[in-house]
């Protein structure tokens, strides 16, 4: 596929450069070299969405149905499918994951506006008894016009799943791509307007996180915000939207546990922990990255989760290999960083994957590397690393696992793995994450499943209708009728 040179942000409905003329050059990680190049957009053109934003939401769009709302993004999830091949091409080439998980968040980024397609004439308000002769009405209404600040990591899945359900809702939007990966996000728009959705209703504006991503997160106009990314950045962004008294969603990674006891099925789990960390090559917000193990199977699960890990090959992302590279130079150098501080003091390896023969040597390639017997204060047990890096922990009894799930500062989500009925729930309950998965961890995107995080990971809820909901506010409408 030919990938165009040029591309451009999408703004009421039309193409256009940055107002500045500038623009960044586009990255393949695969093998670090440019291959085109999208609009260093800044205040002008997010202020030039921001109003394209409000002008289409006061003519068009809350006066749509909510199921005429619902049938364009059911055409543009079909839409979506029909371009899979291109747009798994675009996600690839810009992330550097491999095609077969490229096409896994294609298909994921369909199903978001499929659900929230079908979704927006069944979200419903209430009637709430007061005083006699009083009838109340507790309606949902749209926040206006909303702002998403998306990450690179799973750029078409994350604008699917907060555009789907802010448009299903009845808002108009402006979107900021991550510098690193705005090309499925931009196509994505452009098929929308093929689809019928009106000029000005959702808007893209590609640029810097300190030019463009501060200026939405400011804009006067902006009446909600959703972001996902680091947990520095996050509190930039809430501090801007709070001056303004305007809601967010922050959706900040994590640091998740897979617990491993010794009651589990290991031929359904080792898996399971293994594709957790490798996927988008550990760049992932919900990414397994420590595994806790009963000490009486700690060597044996150890050893067959280090055989996976030798096993994997990592290479670029056309190539479809286990693993691609990182998104950028600068995550491989940080990613690098923490593995070698980590050898450096005496962690020991106890699995890595290899690179292929003729990988390109200026991709930004990081070895799945799996560390044995980890220190739980150590900075790798601790931080979100985001590459393929995986702790492994030994514990003894639930008391202790759940002390070390629950031991640093986040709390997205967690595995666990025991065919114990009874310790399921108890675990379940014991740990501090927005999501707890048994005997199965993530699978699909799980679009239909309330999502977000507790402590350092985030508030708020996207997914499901708990997401759809989180893009409209109530208004209580009360009538004296006597
Ligand atoms: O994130 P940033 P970065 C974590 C992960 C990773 C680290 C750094 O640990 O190693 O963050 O990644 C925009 N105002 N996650 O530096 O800066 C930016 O343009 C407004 C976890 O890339 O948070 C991009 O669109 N916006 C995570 C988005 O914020 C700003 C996914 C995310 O970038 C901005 C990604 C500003 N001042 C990284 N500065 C997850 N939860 O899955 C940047 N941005």
């Amino acid at each position: 596929m030919s990938i165009p040179r040029q591309h451009l942000n999408l703004i009421d409905g039309q193409s256009r450069p940055a107002a500045s003329g500038e623009v960044i050059e586009v990255i393949d990680p695969s093998d670090g070299q440019v291959f085109t190049s999208i609009p260093r957009g800044a205040d002008g053109d997010i202020d030039a969405a921001v109003n394209a934003a409000h002008d289409a939401f006061r003519r068009v769009w809350r006066n749509q149905t909510a199921t005429d709302r619902g049938r364009i993004l059911s055409r543009l999830a079909a839409s979506i499918l029909a371009h899979q091949d291109e747009l798994s091409e675009l996600e690839c080439r810009d992330t550097g994951k491999p095609m077969a998980q490229a096409r896994v968040d294609i298909a994921a980024c369909a199903r978001y506006f499929e659900f929230y397609g079908g979704a927006a004439d069944k979200l419903h308000g209430e009637t709430i008894p007061y005083t006699a002769g009083s009838t109340v009405m507790a309606i949902r209404v749209p926040h206006g016009v909303t702002g998403h600040i998306i990450p690179w990591n799973y750029p078409a899945q994350i604008f699917g799943r907060s555009v789907g359900a802010s448009l299903a809702a009845g808002n108009c939007c402006v979107v900021k791509p991550a510098e690193d990966a705005c090309l499925t996000p931009l196509r994505v728009a452009a098929l929308a307007l093929e689809c019928g959705l009106p000029p000005g209703v959702l808007n893209v504006v590609c640029g810097l996180g300190r030019e463009a991503g501060a200026a939405l997160a400011a804009h006067p106009g902006i009446a909600h915000i959703s972001f996902t990314g680091s947990t520095e950045t996050g509190a930039t962004v809430a501090e801007a939207a709070a001056r303004r008294h305007v809601p967010v969603t922050l959706e900040l990674g994590g640091k998740s546990p897979q617990i491993v006891f010794a009651d589990a099925d290991l031929g359904q789990a080792v898996p399971v922990i293994v594709n957790a960390i490798i996927q988008s090559a550990g760049q992932t917000c919900t990414a397994g990255s420590r595994v806790l193990i009963e000490r009486s199977i700690y060597a044996e699960v150890l050893a067959q989760i280090g055989a996976r890990f030798d096993a994997l090959r990592i290479g670029p992302g056309l190539s479809d290999l286990d693993c691609g590279p990182l998104v950028n130079r600068r995550q491989q150098h940080k990613v690098m960083g923490m593995i070698e501080s980590a050898q450096a003091d005496g962690i020991r390896i106890a699995g890595q994957g290899k690179l292929v023969a003729g990988a390109p040597v200026d991709g930004c390639y990081v070895l799945p590397t799996l560390f044995a017997d980890v220190p739980a204060g150590h900075a790798i047990a601790q931080k979100e690393i985001f590459g393929p890096v995986l702790s492994a922990f030994a514990f003894e009894g639930e008391d202790e696992a759940a002390e070390l799930a629950n031991g640093t500062d986040f709390g997205l989500t967690a595995g666990v793995w025991t065919r114990d009925g009874g310790r399921q729930l108890r675990m379940a309950h014991a740990i501090e994450a927005g999501q707890v998965f048994i005997n199965n961890y993530g699978a699909g995107g799980g679009i239909e499943l309330p999502f977000g995080g507790m402590k350092h990971s985030g508030y708020g809820r996207e997914k499901a209708f708990e997401g759809l909901r989180g893009f409209t506010t109530i208004k209580t409408i009360a009538i004296k009728h006597g």
